[in-house]
């Protein structure tokens, strides 16, 4: 009887842990987008998913944006040239930069869920499209996808 709990439950944690998906970002020099960039830049998750983001090109990382994700999420700081695996675990709008491309607007959007933080990111947006020296409306292109 007991057992037969146990194993219940064994099978219920791989089952919502096959659930979690794992969506690619790859991090390069040049893409559909334009140069320096995320791809793809916009990407819709589900909460408890993964995202991982490849060193496609060297020299780039992925960091979430303080104040451009959920209230209560962990953001993240990728180091430069490696693989970087994240899970996203608090449902909304999450906006992420590389560091050293961040004026050439190397930022991409992750949506997790329902965008409950939508208005305040695009709100909070516009001093970080505000750096950017090209590209400038990639930010808020990104945001516009987000339903
Ligand atoms: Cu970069």
């Amino acid at each position: 009887m007991k057992l037969r709990f146990v194993c219940a439950m064994a099978f219920t944690l791989i089952t919502a842990n096959a659930l979690a998906a794992d969506h690619i970002v790859q991090m390069k020099n040049a893409g559909t987008d334009g140069t320096m960039v995320f791809e793809p830049g916009f990407l819709k998750v589900a909460v408890g998913d993964t995202v991982t983001f490849e060193p496609t090109d060297p020299a780039h990382n992925s960091e979430s944006v303080p104040g451009l994700i959920p209230d209560g999420a962990a953001g993240w700081k990728g180091a430069f040239s490696q693989k970087t695996t994240v899970t996203i675990d608090k449902e909304g709008v999450y906006v992420y930069k590389c560091m050293p491309h961040a004026m050439m607007a190397m930022v991409g959007v992750i949506q997790a869920g329902n965008a409950t933080n939508l208005d305040a990111v695009k709100a909070a947006s516009t001093s970080l499209s505000a750096t950017f020296v090209m590209n400038k409306d990639r930010l808020n292109n990104y945001l516009a996808q987000v339903k």
